[in-house]
């Protein structure tokens, strides 16, 4: 999420940039071949050429030595950032083949290197993704790069191999004796393929932190040369260890996660479960390595394969007794955090963004493990059992009351715009992709924002004070919190089971806030309600943060306007510095309409960071943690990252 400091600088885009990686005109569209397919359209094979895309060029080299871990032949993977900007991913598998290839007559590790998929054709035997952003193959990675070399480690020997921008630039040479086995491989990304070439450490450590939780026992080092910051993932627990990482801040009801593993009919399911007393659900799916943002036939089972387990145990023992109510799934959920992780061997990805998983066998396959596995263990741990089902007796109570809360919301929501909630000014144009909502900060600036926008495509909705925080409330009291109703109503798109992304009426939901600390403390409640209500709008990309400027330079008739204090400073030196006079902005309503509209909301000028979420099970984490109630975890979350809280009023 753009709540880090250093994340939402990094997520400057204008629309226009964003658009770049896709702007490809139909007509000069050829049937190319190889590599060079890969160089005229770099988007179709690593999803952008920003900040994105470059970090996916790291994923995918070292999901191939994943790859090897998981075959059982690795043990350890280390990722260095060089000082000049490069990147080496050593493991200590098997090293890539380099005997003559029988059908290409050269060099199996040139073939792997620079042929398109043909990552996969040695080892049919692996989990192997077809399709998707990952599992493109290193070729791939080889053609984006200005340079890359690898170095195989078999039989005693190093073998070596240069490329250019994907083609060899040296045979594969014998370079040296070396006891050890594996496979290094170095590469620079192509200024002239990406926007951006600067390798974060957070993005590339979370992304390997996954990993480690996901492959029990797999040691990954990132070190960072430029910086000189190093860290080692390395998780003996598995997924147990990623549900006592996601519930750091939480306040678990029992002690040590549920935890299981088991493979049927070349299906692998691995599933770890705790519930913490909170009310939100984190429940993350894998398949084969990649989060299934949109869930899938693994996530089903596993659902179904929850709720009736405990349904089951809670009739057989007479534990419910809500006046008749049965617990739904909606109710088995409340403050359960768990992984599911599988392994398929052809996975069907399916779905908007290709990560749902489409295979009908997993479901029952998952299900079946599921059912087994927690029947069992509730008979042995009664007092879990009970715990879990206290709990959810609670949630099903106030299941009662938000059903209620939630039908008011509906009744308004499903009417047209005379049922919209009255403080938004709403647009005139009816079409979701050309419409812009701004959520502001106050009745004054809202007043401002009105006047100045532009009220064909930009709607108004001014909020008052702070909005609930819904890290700490129970979804009955989320829904009668009536800011939010506001929110609900103008999106149009309901909410809990009834949220529906479709139904939304703004495709820019943009967040404008005062640039201070209450600003940015605003800013983030709204995010978590984003991130806890409505998810699927993150994951679309529809979530914008304005950024007004801090201040305003005048000299003479000449007006100019700072975004940053490093900005203020060029442009101070820009005026020659003697006469010119400095507003600091305070909040948004210093700004009459017109100044609002010409800095912050005028496409043609402002700068929007786009919300996205790379990586969502740390910003599910850091959620709890800057919003949640432990303060021990918050206080030692500031002290590490003080740098990118700085921001961040907690
Ligand atoms: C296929 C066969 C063998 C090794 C690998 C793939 C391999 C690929 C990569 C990519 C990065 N690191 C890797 N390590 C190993 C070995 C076949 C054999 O030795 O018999």
């Amino acid at each position: 999420m753009a709540t880090k400091v250093d994340d939402v600088e990094e997520m400057k885009m204008t629309t226009e940039l964003r658009d770049n990686g896709h702007s490809y005109d139909a007509t000069t569209i050829k049937v190319l071949e190889g590599l060079e397919a890969v160089r005229r359209r770099p988007a179709m094979y690593i999803g952008d050429i920003g900040k994105r895309g470059l970090h996916h060029m790291v994923y995918e080299v070292v999901d191939n030595s994943v790859d090897e871990a998981m075959g059982g032949y690795a043990s350890s993977i280390i990722v260095e950032i060089d000082k000049d900007g490069s990147i080496i991913v050593t493991d200590d598998g098997r090293g890539i083949p380099v005997e003559e290839h029988p059908e290409e007559g050269i060099s199996a590790l040139e073939v792997v290197m620079t042929k398109l998929h043909a990552g996969g054709k040695f080892d049919h035997e692996s989990y192997k993704v077809s399709g998707g952003l990952h599992g493109v193959g290193v070729s791939v990675v080889n053609a984006l790069s200005e340079w890359c070399w690898v170095e195989v480690s078999r039989d005693g020997v190093v073998y070596r191999q240069e490329y250019e921008r994907g083609h060899p630039r040296t045979q594969v040479t014998k370079n040296g004796k070396r006891m050890k086995v594996g496979t290094k491989t170095c590469f620079m990304p192509d200024k002239e393929i990406f926007t951006s070439l600067e390798f974060k450490f957070d993005i590339i450590a979370s992304r390997l932190r996954e990993l480690a939780f996901l492959n029990k026992g797999l040691s990954i080092d990132l070190i960072d040369h430029r910086t000189g910051q190093k860290v080692n993932f390395l998780a003996r627990g598995g997924l147990t260890e990623f549900v006592k990482y996601l519930n750091e801040s939480k306040t678990p009801i029992f002690k040590k996660p549920i935890h299981f593993s088991k493979s049927q009919d070349n299906v692998e399911v691995e599933v770890a479960i705790q519930y913490n007393d909170g009310y939100s659900e984190s429940v993350y799916s894998y398949v084969n390595n990649i989060h299934t943002i949109e869930g899938g036939t693994h996530l089903t089972g596993f659902r179904t394969a929850l709720t009736r387990s405990i349904n089951n145990y809670a009739s057989k023992y007479n534990l419910v007794k809500v006046n008749g109510i049965g617990l739904v799934g909606e109710d088995s959920r409340e403050g359960l955090t768990a992984v599911i992780s599988t392994r398929v061997r052809e996975p069907q990805f399916e779905g908007q963004t290709k990560t749902k998983l489409g295979n009908g066998e997993v479901r029952g396959i998952v299900e079946h493990i599921t059912n087994d596995y927690l029947g069992a263990y509730f008979e042995e741990n009664p007092p879990v059992a009970k715990k879990i089902i206290e709990k959810l007796v609670a949630a099903a109570t106030a299941r009662d009351a938000a059903r209620k809360a939630k039908e008011l919301t509906r009744r308004k929501t499903a009417l047209d715009s005379a049922a919209l909630p009255g403080k938004l000014a709403d647009c005139s144009l009816r079409d979701p992709e050309l419409s812009e909502l701004y959520i502001v900060e106050g009745d004054s600036a809202g007043g401002s924002a009105k006047q100045g926008r532009n009220r064909r495509y930009q709607a108004i909705l001014p909020l008052r004070g702070k909005i609930l925080n819904v890290e700490k409330a129970r979804i009955d009291k989320v829904l009668s919190n009536k800011e939010i109703r506001s929110l609900i109503t103008a999106l149009g798109c309901g909410i809990g089971n009834d949220f529906n992304a479709e139904k939304v009426r703004y495709h820019k939901i943009i967040i404008m806030t005062d640039a201070d600390v209450d600003g940015a403390h605003i800013r983030t409640l709204i995010l978590t309600f984003f991130f806890r209500y409505m998810k699927p709008l993150v994951e679309l990309g529809y979530i914008f943060i304005a950024q007004p400027p801090l201040y305003r330079l005048r000299h003479g008739k000449s007006e100019q306007y700072a975004f940053s204090d490093e900005e203020k400073e060029k442009l101070l030196k820009k005026m020659s510095q003697t006469g010119v006079s400095i507003q600091r902005y305070k909040g948004l309503g210093e700004m009459n309409p017109e100044q609002l509209w010409r800095t912050t909301m005028d496409p043609e000028t402002r700068t929007l960071l786009q919300v996205s979420m790379e990586d969502a099970a740390s910003a599910d984490r850091l959620f709890s943690i800057l919003m949640g109630s432990e303060t021990a975890p918050r206080s030692k979350f500031i002290q590490e990252n003080a740098q990118y809280v700085r921001n961040l009023d907690i």
